[in-house]
């Protein structure tokens, strides 16, 4: 790998020396006992604030109720689906949801003015707190070559700066479109379509950070990429495990649902290192007298996994099923469904004779006994679902773990039944979609020969850069543009300090926002910060108010249209943006007629149905109550996998060896309660009882005076992944309940420490909850290798 300190050549305005005194500031940093609840009326209060600390509850509090309503719009936070039978007249929202809304509809806005005031170097000062509080960006803004200050720019101009940039590339695969999960399906549609007739398939998208683990394993375990589940089969469910994600904080929501089947009969299991609040309890925020009701206690089973101990647990879950059928024969394993439906079962049951329980039960870190409870639970059950998030996804053996995942499920015959089956719970609200519709860096062939058909171009044929990919493209000089449709691969990136230095290699990059972040202000030679409206807004093209649609965790595709006045004239729409960037990019070249698209988005829905299974009839059925479900094969008890057509497949995987050195820890990077990925919305992770502060390192009690330290204490955190030493300067030690070897920071504060190369086999996506890394002292000398240029790019708390 190269060297990974910053070339300073590419940024004058940063200085050339290592600053002597602290980069880093700590807060004033408040700690209470974690809590054993989440939500209820508390939480609901606790976004209320927000909204009116932000002087946005008149636009915020308008739109709260237009959320997830059949008439509103989708919102904005997570993925998960609104309750379509039950839909009461206020639709579900959360506490999360709420802030995710405030944040985007804020009145606050930063234009021409703002940006003659603040130097880009000055504003990569602020935290990333700060930034996010700065509100809405008002036009759109252009950096020289050279610049030290954004400065306005017409939209004409803008798309004929990257017109010309995009024209003189050798090929088009010096170019790169990112896409983040809340574009809509129609914005996506476009989009790819402009970027392939340009000629490339280099579309990384945050899924490569995220749920793209999920997707390689289930295709090629069971044929389908995508969860199999619906919502109601939480309420028809007799076991509902869930390993590797935190519902409380990411998909509140989702609670309500497991409320719901647990008082139907349902048991819930809950795989974690931490005990999430959102795993323990719940009080629904939407019931009267909620503030005087005890909290509804969640999980039967909380099993406290060592990080990355959960392939040792799955063994150890399968050996103790086999053993419960030995016990109760023809009762626990279905054998007719095995028959008819998979094939390797015989193989597992071989391999998995090979190991041995308490070897594995010290790899997971959970007793014999515990294991064998969860076994029982499992063994007595059929409709079983199995929810799993990034605590999963983000190992560097994920794909093996969903396999055993699977494997565990087909065991039971519990996929494709009632109340059972994989639920892969997505992130963004829209990532899903985007996927569907071929924001996709590998296309399958048959995608692109209907492309090519129904269209009428040459389509690119090979593979694309995935983030990781591009990433490095960008840092060798292969690529020299990009284009951002929403996000902030800077900071949601590993490696923070290589990404930045590739970043400062392109000759353009280009921002679709919002609001700013710091991947405007870790720029290309020259940049291009394009502001939209965002999903709240009203849409009016031609005069008339238009809805755009998105597809939910469970494959529901639906209508939503926002509410409110933009919160500037000078914004577009993300589909306005991609159209216009294809007229001007591929002028008389092009075969599409982009003012259709601009003119409707009918047509854009018209085109999707004729290209894409499952979107046919998409205008009429889109608008109907509660949508309509893409087609499930899986969900059909239909199975296909790589090796074995025609059925699902059983898997066989190793166990990873995690031993460490005395001085080594593993470190999952995780989620505050108070930040949407990289948008810091506030500076406490209220549930787990840490407040005003997020340089922290969860450890446990014994580790930390094993290593000769006390909560409180400031330390260095390392890692020497590729023999290159990483690190982040002055973190709080934070007594936590979790097991010993594994600690827990947030990110993006922490990215810093992932090396590029550390990543998901197979999926290829950064393996952000898989760190070794090394816990040292705080040594104000290790400032000194902290320049500017990594504040500027790490930025939280900068002095
Ligand atoms: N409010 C809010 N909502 C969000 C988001 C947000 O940032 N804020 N982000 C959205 C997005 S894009 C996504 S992808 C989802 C993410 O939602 P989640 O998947 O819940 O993501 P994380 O918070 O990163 O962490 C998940 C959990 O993994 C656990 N974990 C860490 N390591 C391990 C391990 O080795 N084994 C096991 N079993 N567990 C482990 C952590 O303790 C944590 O509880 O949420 C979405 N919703
Ligand atoms: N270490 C570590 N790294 C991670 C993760 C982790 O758990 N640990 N999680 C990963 C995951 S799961 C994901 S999904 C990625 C997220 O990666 P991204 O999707 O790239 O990041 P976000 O923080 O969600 O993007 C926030 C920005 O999107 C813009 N935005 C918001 N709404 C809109 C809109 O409607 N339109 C447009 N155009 N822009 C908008 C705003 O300007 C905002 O600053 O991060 C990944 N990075
Ligand atoms: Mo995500």
């Amino acid at each position: 790998m190269e060297n990974n300190g910053l070339d300073k050549k590419t940024d004058q305005t940063y200085s050339q020396s290592p600053s002597a005194a602290s980069p880093y500031k700590l807060l004033d940093l408040k700690l209470e006992s974690p809590k054993k609840w989440a939500a209820g009326v508390p939480a609901v209060m606790h976004s209320l604030e927000q909204l009116v600390r932000d002087a946005s509850v008149l636009r915020g509090g308008r739109a709260l109720f237009s959320m997830n309503q059949f008439d509103g719009f989708d919102c904005p936070s997570c993925a998960w689906p609104d309750p379509d039978h039950d839909r009461s007249k206020i639709a579900e929202y959360c506490e999360n949801g709420a802030k995710a809304l405030a944040e985007e509809a804020t009145s606050k806005t930063i234009g021409a003015e703002f940006f003659r005031d603040n130097s880009v170097y000055d504003l990569a000062k602020m935290t990333d707190y700060q930034i996010s509080q700065l509100g809405r960006i008002s036009e759109p803004m252009y950096l020289p070559k050279g610049g030290t200050h954004y400065q306005p720019v017409s939209w004409d101009e803008a798309f004929a700066k990257i017109a010309e940039k995009l024209n003189g590339l050798d090929s088009p695969d010096e170019a790169i479109f990112y896409t983040s999960g809340r574009t809509s399906n129609e914005a996506t549609w476009v989009y790819q379509l402009f970027g392939r007739e340009f000629g490339t398939n280099n579309f990384p998208d945050c899924s490569n950070m995220c749920h793209e683990t999920s997707g390689y394993a289930l295709t090629r375990s069971i044929g389908f990429g995508k969860g199999s589940v619906k919502l109601e089969d939480f309420y028809e469910s007799d076991l509902i495990i869930i390993i590797g994600q935190n519902p409380g904080t990411n998909s509140p929501r989702m609670l309500s649902a497991l409320t719901k089947g647990k008082k139907n009969g349902a048991r819930i299991m809950a795989i974690n290192p931490l005990p999430e609040a959102g795993l323990m309890g719940f009080k629904d925020p939407q019931k009267p007298l909620a503030a005087i009701t005890k909290p509804f206690e969640l999980s039967d089973l909380y099993l406290p996994v060592k990080i990355n101990g959960d392939m040792a647990l799955l063994k150890a879950l399968q050996i103790l099923v086999l053993e419960e059928e030995e016990k109760n024969p023809g009762k626990v394993i279905d054998y007719d469904f095995i028959h008819e439906k998979t094939a390797g079962f015989e193989a597992l049951v071989e391999e998995l004779k090979r190991y041995d329980l308490n070897f594995l039960a010290a790899e997971c870190g959970i007793p014999v006994d515990q294991l064998r409870e969860a076994a029982q639970m499992i063994a007595a059950r059929k409709r079983i679902i199995v929810c799993w998030g990034m605590g999963i996804t983000q190992q560097h053996n994920g794909v093996d773990m969903i396999y055993n995942i699977v494997n565990l499920l087909l065991m039971k015959g519990s996929i494709g039944i009632k109340g059972g089956g994989v639920c892969p719970v997505r992130g963004h609200s829209n990532v899903q979609g985007n996927r569907t519709l071929l924001v996709n860096h590998k296309p399958t062939e048959e995608q692109l020969d209907t492309l090519e058909k129904f269209y009428g171009f040459k389509v690119p044929r090979q593979g694309g850069y995935d983030v990781v990919k591009a990433i490095k493209a960008m840092h060798q000089e292969k690529v020299k543009f990009m284009f951002c449709m929403g996000g902030n691969l800077l900071s949601a990136a590993p490696d923070t300090t290589y990404t930045a230095e590739a970043m400062r290699k392109l000759d353009m990059s280009v921002m679709v926002s919002i609001k700013l972040n710091r991947g405007h202000l870790i720029h290309g030679k020259e940049a291009l910060i394009l502001p939209v409206i965002s999903r709240s807004e009203k849409d009016i093209v031609n005069g008339e108010l238009q809805h755009i649609s998105t597809e939910n965790s469970m494959g529901v595709v639906e209508w939503s249209r926002g509410v409110l006045e933009p919160v500037s004239e000078h914004l577009i729409n993300e589909t306005h943006v991609a159209c216009r960037m294809a007229k001007a990019v591929l002028g008389e070249r092009s075969v599409i007629d982009w003012d259709r698209f601009i003119n409707s988005y009918d047509a854009i829905r018209d085109d999707i149905s004729q290209c894409i299974p499952g979107f046919e009839h998409y205008n009429e059925r889109v608008v109907q109550k509660g949508g309509f479900y893409l087609p499930n094969d899986p969900r059909e008890g239909k199975f296909t996998s790589e090796h074995f057509p025609g059925k699902a497949a059983f898997s066989i995987t190793p166990v990873p060896d995690n031993s460490l050195a005395d001085d080594e820890y593993l470190m999952a990077t995780t989620r505050t309660h108070d930040q949407f990925n990289t948008v810091v919305y506030g500076l406490d992770d209220r549930y787990r009882g840490i407040f005003n502060e997020r340089r922290i390192v969860m450890m446990n009690e014994q580790d930390i005076e094993k290593a000769g330290l006390k909560e409180g204490d400031k330390v260095d955190l390392f890692n020497y992944d590729d023999g290159i030493e990483r690190i982040a300067p002055l973190f709080i030690v934070v007594k936590y309940q979790i097991p010993q070897k594994s600690t827990m920071t947030y990110f993006p504060e922490t990215n810093v420490l992932v090396s590029i190369n550390n990543v998901v086999d197979g999926a290829n996506m950064p393996a952000s909850k898989y760190v070794r890394i090394k816990i040292r002292k705080h040594n104000p000398e290790n400032y000194q290798k902290v320049d500017d240029h990594i504040v500027a790019a790490t930025g939280t708390n900068p002095g």
